[in-house]
């Protein structure tokens, strides 16, 4: 899987929502808010089963409604297609 260049990553980015460039690191970022921690537990259930699937693994982090979600490729040293696959799949998701 081929690591994404600067450009790539700006252009990925500009078709994400809500997501951004993680500081001084090739990852991408977002924090998912919900109703309450069912809702956000139900998220990441549905992410995880994508991810196990996908054999691509979400670095995150829950305090009750909150989910801090950090993608990226640690094989590749870098972001790839995969991540922008499963930020768009857990976008879905959290609609
Ligand atoms: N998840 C993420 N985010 N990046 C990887 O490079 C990665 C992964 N590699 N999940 C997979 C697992 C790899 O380590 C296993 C052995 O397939």
């Amino acid at each position: 899987m081929e690591k994404f260049t600067q450009e790539q990553i700006e252009e990925a980015l500009s078709g994400l929502d809500g997501w951004s460039k993680t500081e001084g690191r090739d990852a991408i970022e977002k924090t998912f808010t919900f109703k309450d921690f069912n809702a956000a537990f139900s998220f990441m259930t549905r992410a995880a089963l994508v991810a196990e699937k996908m054999d691509h693994h979400p670095e995150w982090f829950n305090v009750y409604n909150k989910v801090d979600v950090t993608l990226a490729t640690h094989d590749a040293g870098g972001l790839t297609e995969r991540d922008m696959k499963l930020a768009k799949a857990m976008d879905g998701f959290a609609r």
